[in-house]
């Protein structure tokens, strides 16, 4: 059987595809929760120092497959729960960068998928579109905690409200990702982008990751504290060493297998 979530690991990339192109990977149980288990292997394994989440064919995510919910016997809540809130709290928590290349429309709780990355990088052919409400449902899967943060409330509300579709061009201009690559190169840009990221020292990057996360909804002087926690970690680890060695030797630090 075709995976729903394909795996590859290449240079230390490891790729997670959604594969339910014919739906533009509409989410169903069995692809987020095993989206979710290729994250929680991917923080056991070594080999993986960056994770892409990408989609098959032309679309990213369409959000919850709306041919999935009939005669479900979750009620919302417990179904957020059991399925879309394990995900991004993985994302979120894994301490290794995750980027989101999203490389066509990504709508629902595809455009929070989208928004959870570390990295969001998006093809010219991306699109974003906080479309709740054209069912008469609140965004959820983190939409309404990422997008306030990226482009204030009153922008944030009327994207939800009117569920326009924002292009790529846009979504750089509102910060909705950090690149946008040609659609025609855009998976080999992503790899390159992340094989470059691969090479840095990526315990220390998810020290990083905790950090900011923690500061985002604590004090400068809980962020203060907090970091200096966490140097201590990072000072006494061998990427340290490293890196002040290939400092003092005037070459670039091997952070790999460290
Ligand atoms: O616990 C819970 O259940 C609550 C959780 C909610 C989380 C959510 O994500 S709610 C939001 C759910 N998603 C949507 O409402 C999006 C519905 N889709 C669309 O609005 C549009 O399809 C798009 C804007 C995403 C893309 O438009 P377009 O014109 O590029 O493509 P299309 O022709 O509409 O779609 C192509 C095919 O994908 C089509 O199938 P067909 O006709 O070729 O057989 C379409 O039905 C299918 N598809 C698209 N989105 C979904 C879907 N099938 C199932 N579920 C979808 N969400």
């Amino acid at each position: 059987a075709v995976p729903v979530v394909a795996r590859a690991l290449v240079n230390g990339v490891l790729t997670l595809t959604l594969n339910r192109p014919d739906k533009l990977n509409a989410a169903n149980d069995a692809l987020l929760l095993e989206l979710t288990k290729a994250l929680r292997d991917a923080e056991r394994d070594a080999d993986a120092r960056v994770i892409v989440i990408t989609g098959a064919g032309r679309g990213f995510c369409a959000g919850q497959d709306l041919g999935d919910v009939s005669g479900r016997s979750m009620g919302f809540a417990e179904h957020l729960e059991h399925t879309y809130n394990p995900l991004i709290r993985k994302i979120r928590g894994i301490e290794k960068p995750v980027i989101t290349a999203v490389n066509g429309v990504a709508a629902g709780a595809g455009a929070s998928l989208a928004l959870s990355g570390d990295i969001r990088l998006w093809s010219s052919a991306a699109t974003f579109i906080e479309v709740f409400s054209n069912i008469a449902l609140v965004p959820d899967s983190g939409s309404t905690y990422f997008l306030p943060r990226l482009v204030g409330y009153h922008r944030a509300f009327e994207l939800m409200s009117l569920a326009e579709r924002v292009n790529a061009e846009d979504g750089l201009r509102l910060g909705l990702c950090e690149h946008v690559f040609p659609a025609e190169t855009f998976a080999a840009d992503v790899q390159a982008y992340a094989e470059r990221l691969a090479t840095r020292p990526v315990r220390a990057l998810g020290l990083t990751k905790r950090a900011l996360n923690k500061a985002l909804s604590g004090t400068l002087d809980d962020a203060l504290t907090y970091e200096a926690h966490l140097q201590q970690a990072a000072g006494t680890h061998a990427e340290h060493q490293e890196g002040l060695q290939a400092f003092r030797e005037k070459r670039a630090p091997d952070f790999r297998n460290l």
